[in-house]
């Protein structure tokens, strides 16, 4: 009897957990888009390389600052499989925030081929739904 109640209870507080995960996930507008302005697909640049985010139909908020078709930038570094883009987005050397708002940065890549690739993500760092995730370029570090 008692583990029954422990078992509902336990299935109420799943529920209310995804109840209050789905409410913080972000509608996108159709027309949202993420891309780089720098570099460009193919370019060739140093170890160290300046990284300049473009958002079309969106606008850059802090993390934490709930406001309609706003989000703040990720950068994936080198990243083949992406993401779970229902869940915060976590911070890794392959996972960048950039929750201060930042529209650019500097990065420093060993020399070889590398993919970039920007994801929006809320004030809670959860993609978007549809996700805002920018065409990934490659560039070749000399
Ligand atoms: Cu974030």
């Amino acid at each position: 009897m008692k583990k029954r109640v422990i078992i509902a209870l336990l299935a109420l507080l799943i529920s209310s957990i995804s109840v209050f995960a789905a409410r913080i996930v972000s509608e996108s507008p159709s027309n949202a888009e993420a891309y780089f302005i720098f570099p460009n697909d193919g370019q060739t640049v140093q170890e160290r390389v300046k990284v300049i985010f473009g958002l079309r139909n969106m606008g850059v908020a802090p993390a934490g600052t709930d406001q309609k078709n706003t989000g703040h930038h990720h950068l994936l570094i080198d990243t083949d499989v992406l993401p779970d883009l229902t869940q915060p987005l976590m911070s890794t050397d392959k996972i960048k925030h950039f929750g201060g708002g930042q529209t650019e940065t500097e990065i420093r890549l060993p020399p070889g081929k590398h993919t970039l690739q920007l994801l929006l993500g809320n004030y809670a760092h959860i993609p978007h739904n549809k996700p805002i995730i920018s065409k990934k370029i490659t560039v070749t570090v000399e």
